[in-house]
């Protein structure tokens, strides 16, 4: 995986609240190239999985329980400096926290659901990709 991809994914309170043409929208504007995408849905062993290095926090069952509720849109997308500059995009885990003009100070709820996923790092966009995208997947 090229270092200029990160992965992101729509969380299902994005679905479920008709928010995802809206965030596509700006994800497009501020210079990605969606290389994959699909809608689907996590399993519990999915998430758990996904999310594993948060097994021992105390938010991870309810953590497990939304991002499984319903269906999320997944990608792939490409820019110079993805990674960081996606997060930059997203805004603060918290979104009380999160700078005007962010996905999740625009259309996040609560930390617990804060609609939107970023890779942290091209490791773990590499990895992340690779769980939801096959190679033939990803253009
Ligand atoms: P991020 O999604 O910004 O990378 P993270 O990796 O620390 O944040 O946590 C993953 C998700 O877990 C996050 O998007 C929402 C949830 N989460 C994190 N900290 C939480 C907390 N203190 N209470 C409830 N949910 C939390
Ligand atoms: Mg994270």
């Amino acid at each position: 995986m090229a270092t200029n991809r990160t992965f992101t994914m729509l969380k299902p309170d994005s679905v479920e609240k008709g928010y995802i043409g809206a965030i596509l929208e700006k994800i497009n504007a501020t210079g990605f190239r969606i290389v994959a995408m699909k809608m689907t849905q996590m399993t519990v062993a999915d998430a758990k999985e996904f999310y594993a290095i948060h097994s021992e926090r105390p938010f991870f069952g309810e953590l497990v329980e939304y991002m499984t509720r319903g269906p999320i849109i997944a990608a792939v997308l490409e820019k110079e400096n993805a990674v960081e500059d996606f997060r930059a995009l997203i805004g603060a885990t918290n979104p009380a926290e999160a700078a005007e003009g962010t996905i999740r100070k625009m259309y996040a709820a609560s930390m617990g659901e804060n609609a939107v996923h970023g890779s942290d790092s091209d490791e773990n966009a590499a990895i992340e990709s690779a769980f939801h995208f096959s190679g033939r997947e990803m253009f």
